[in-house]
């Protein structure tokens, strides 16, 4: 007898322990999911090394810290470039990107976009003096996945250049400023912020950046909608008390 009670005891106790841990584990589940956010690597202001700190920091990575601390979610940060970016969050290695995202038609096909949080265009960037004309029978530089090699793709044959492609921002001025191409094809403010800050020593030759539209957060298509709308509503908060502006204006904007 004593036996039995003994048992069912110990049978109690096991049955309560893993009622205890199961809930505890699933609430702690959904309370401490850690999002994984892709971004680029070298595309200041919005992501860079800061190489005195080794941190990366810029306007999209204050965005995130941003609204993740008026959400109350927490997530961890890959710079890994904006094409492994893109791909990451197809595969779903990725929850979300931030990457000074252009919020593009055809990107709509495969990714949900946060509403924009800024707004630029593309120019084309080249050595001081260089016309439109002189790109003719000559090779340009683009970045892979972005809308600047999108827009030199789709002016190509118009122009007469062909196009090599390269892995990230930094790389393509390089190659204009070695003279390995004529020209580079790159968002207005990222290439502003460089040649303002003197990293390059190139010239925008177009007066207008083309297609202008507003940069935006992105999840894969259909997934993640929850993370969006968490992202959407700390976005409105940070809009209205001012931190968005606070941030914009800290990287010269
Ligand atoms: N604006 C670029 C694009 O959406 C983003 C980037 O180069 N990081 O293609």
């Amino acid at each position: 007898m004593k036996k039995v009670l003994a048992l069912v005891l110990a049978i109690a106790m096991i049955a309560s322990v893993a009622v205890l841990t199961g809930c505890g584990g699933e609430k702690k589940k959904d309370e401490e999911k850690t999002f994984i956010i892709y971004s680029d690597n070298a595309f200041a202001p919005f992501e860079y090394l800061d190489t005195k700190t080794n941190e990366y920091v810029g306007v999209d990575m204050d965005i995130m810290k941003a609204v993740a601390d008026d959400q109350g979610f927490k997530y961890e940060m890959h710079n890994e470039g904006f094409d492994a970016a893109m791909g990451a969050v197809q595969s779903g290695q990725a929850d979300a990107m931030i990457a000074g995202m252009t919020i593009k038609p055809e990107r709509k096909e495969t990714f949900d976009f946060s509403e924009p949080y800024f707004e630029d265009g593309q120019v084309i960037v080249a050595k001081k003096g260089t016309k439109i004309e002189d790109l003719k029978g000559k090779s340009v530089a683009v970045k892979n996945g972005t809308a600047g090699k999108d827009y030199a793709e789709s002016v190509k044959d118009e122009y007469g250049f062909t196009i090599n492609y390269y892995k990230d921002s930094p790389s393509m001025y390089q190659a204009v400023t070695t003279g390995v191409d004529v020209a580079c094809f790159e968002d207005f403010s990222v290439i502003g912020y460089a040649i303002k800050t003197g990293e390059v020593d190139l010239e925008i030759l177009n007066e207008e950046p083309f297609n202008v539209a507003g940069y935006g957060f992105a999840v894969k298509k259909g997934e993640n909608a929850e993370l969006l709308e968490k992202f959407n509503a700390g976005l409105k908060n940070l809009q209205n008390n001012g931190k968005l502006k606070e941030i914009l204006a800290k990287y010269g904007y």
